[in-house]
């Protein structure tokens, strides 16, 4: 039996779920879900578990100057490591995985190897991503995006929250409270990046399939648009003579989801999605009427082209309605192409799915590509990167009501620790 056999033999079940249920503490809601936005107190001293978990785990941690935190296990050559693991921060009403399971199945998988006696010839680092979510602060996948290209840190510490606070404040407050922390440079070289995560959505549970073999990711770009009128009273104002900014945003919102038609299609369907989530409406009183109205917009697509032919119609929708009220793309606050992954990296993980799968007599994994987007998309610009899915019940994510049967999520794990392992001991 090889290592990567034996590592994937000894992920522990209760030793996993016992660090979900944990990590979940932080932000738990009484629905069930987690509420742990990124650099928030909740989210500070949930980085501190990690931390200390990892240091029992005998791993070295260090930090970068985005706040990303690394759990280092040497290898007996000290090579460029072999990464994984993803991000723990969440949505405002987010679920128990979202995340949270990457970063706790990489510190498995050398919990396994621990338990193994066994040495790998690459080090082995599992990461915990600064802001991944970006509904905190835009734009999503911060930490990692500036991690593979350093320059993008400086514009992301200008971002600001809904609530006024600046990234980089918010970044030096946690960078101060990890002091005891080592600093470690951004973008170093990595040998390999292997990330796990839930998959949220339909696909692979309308397959009946508990791994898939991510792809690719699709495409996302973010928007805010801002919609001005004059703020009036409701009763007194004739009709006539109103500059309802409400008015001129609800027809640029119906033209953008007509570009988007709900049609029922099989999961998986390459599809543009149109999201529009973040409203501010000023005064946002029942009795006045709306002089500003401010939202966002994320449109997502496997088709680059597609998604360019729905920014010029944003464009176009807010010149079309302007007149007695003005709209306009105020900010364009994320954008990246579609992702694929190298052929050989879906190999090595598909090998690894495949042990997984044999040995618990399930289904072997599937293809997909993500509808989400994740981190490993700007590691694949860094090293050959790939991703390992597991099934969401009902395909719901980004909800407290977020879940995956812990039988799969202990697949997901062994998938991992096999492919990961296999990696580091090329
Ligand atoms: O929005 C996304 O795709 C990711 O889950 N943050
Ligand atoms: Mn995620
Ligand atoms: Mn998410
Ligand atoms: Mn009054």
């Amino acid at each position: 039996m090889n290592i990567a056999e034996l590592a994937q033999d000894h992920v522990s079940k209760d030793r996993l779920n016992r660090t979900l249920v944990e990590l979940a503490q932080f932000g738990g809601r009484s629905d069930g879900g987690v509420s742990r936005e990124t650099l928030t107190d909740i989210d500070k001293a949930s980085r501190r578990y990690l931390i200390d978990y990892a240091r029992s785990l005998g791993c070295t941690v260090s930090i970068d100057d985005c706040g990303n935190l690394f759990f280092r296990r040497e290898g007996l050559q000290n090579l460029p490591p072999v990464l994984t693991g993803s991000h723990a921060d969440t949505q405002p009403v987010g679920g128990k995985y979202d995340g949270a399971y990457g970063v706790l199945a990489g510190l498995e998988v050398i919990a396994a190897l621990n338990e193994a006696g066994v040495q790998t010839e690459r080090p082995i680092e599992v990461v915990s991503w600064t802001n991944e979510e970006g509904s905190r602060f835009g734009p999503g996948a911060m930490g990692s995006s500036a991690f593979v290209q350093p320059d993008r840190l400086a514009e992301y510490r200008q971002s600001v929250d809904p609530q006024g606070i600046r990234f980089g404040n918010a970044l030096d407050e946690a960078l101060a409270e990890c002091a005891d922390v080592p600093r470690v440079a951004m973008a170093r070289p990595m040998a390999a990046c292997v990330e796990l995560h839930i998959e949220q959505g339909p696909v692979l549970e309308s397959a009946g399939t508990p791994l898939g073999v991510v792809s690719g990711i699709q495409a996302v770009r973010w928007f805010t648009v801002q919609c001005t009128g004059t703020m009036a009273h409701a009763g007194t104002t004739p009709m006539g003579v109103r500059r309802d900014a409400m008015v001129i945003a609800n027809a640029i919102a119906n033209e953008l989801y007509a570009l988007a038609p709900r049609t029922a299609t099989a999961p998986g369907t390459p599809e543009l999605r149109m999201t529009l989530g973040r409203w501010q409406v000023e005064p946002n009183s029942v009795n006045t009427i709306p002089g500003r109205v401010e939202f966002t917009v994320d449109m997502r697509s496997l088709d680059d082209s597609e998604l360019d032919a729905a920014e010029q119609a944003l464009y176009a929708a807010c010149k079309k309605h302007s007149g007695e009220s003005e709209a306009a793309v105020v900010s364009k606050f994320f954008h990246r192409a579609p992702t694929y992954f190298p052929e050989g990296m879906l190999q090595v993980i598909e090998k690894g799915c495949t042990r997984a799968s044999g040995k618990s007599g399930c289904h072997p994994p599937m293809r997909l590509t993500s509808g989400a987007f994740h981190d490993a998309m700007y590691l694949a610009d860094h090293c050959p990167t790939a991703m390992i899915f597991v099934p969401s019940v009902n395909g719901i994510s980004h909800n407290a009501a977020e879940e995956t049967d812990l039988k799969d999520l202990v697949l997901g794990v062994q998938a991992l620790a096999y492919t990961v392992v296999a990696l580091a001991c090329e």
